[in-house]
């Protein structure tokens, strides 16, 4: 059966992402792995039927709503979203005065006392723009709480940020003094 880009992109995130090692890949420090290795190890683990190409991989990425992977030079890399163990380098810059973050009313006792923490991935992730932030914090509550976050302020206490792809940013942990309910 041939295999939704949905799944496929699942498949690539949880290997790019999550676990190279179940592929027996290494991602390089900017997390990116040899694209014909990748293809060959995707189909070994998950026998695609027709098998995955490099076709199909740039079909998933030009159909994508988000963009998630990157492909340069022959090789392809998760653009966020990490956490194997070891950061990813991702390249630091000044992000947009103000950025989003969705989630979910539960977690908030909890990020209110401690921040925002990165938890299972290597950093916070961030969004450009609310109904993108209701989209991430709609995946943990359907009705979910969206903070603003000052990122100058943030900046000048020396919260790092770094560029995820158009649309998301990541940043180390963020103290709950640089962000508020909207
Ligand atoms: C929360 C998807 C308790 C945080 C999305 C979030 C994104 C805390 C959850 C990307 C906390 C972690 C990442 C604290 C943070 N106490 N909870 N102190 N600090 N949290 O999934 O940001 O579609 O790891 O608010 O679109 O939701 O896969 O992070 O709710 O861009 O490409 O802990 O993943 O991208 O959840 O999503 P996640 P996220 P893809």
């Amino acid at each position: 059966m041939q295999r939704s880009r949905k799944f496929i992109s699942k498949k690539m995130s949880y290997a790019l992402r999550h676990n190279p090692g179940k592929y027996g890949l290494k991602l390089d420090e900017y997390g990116y792995t040899d694209l014909h290795q990748f293809i060959t190890a995707m189909n070994r683990v998950h026998h695609f039927e027709p098998p995955l190409t490099a076709t199909a991989i740039n079909d998933v990425i030009a159909n994508s709503t988000k963009q998630r992977f990157e492909i340069k030079k022959d090789r392809i890399c998760a653009l966020y979203g990490h956490s194997i163990p070891g950061i990813i380098k991702h390249q630091e810059a000044v992000p947009p005065a103000i950025l989003y973050h969705g989630t979910a009313h539960r977690f908030m006792p909890s990020i209110t006392e401690l921040g925002l923490l990165p938890m299972q991935r290597q950093f916070v992730h961030l969004s450009t723009d609310i109904p993108m932030a209701k989209q991430v914090g709609s995946r943990h509550d359907p009705q979910p709480v969206i903070l603003q976050v000052d990122t100058i302020a943030a900046r000048q206490a020396g919260v790092k940020f770094y560029i995820g792809n158009d649309e998301v940013w990541l940043c180390d942990e963020l103290p709950a003094k640089f962000f508020k309910q909207i």
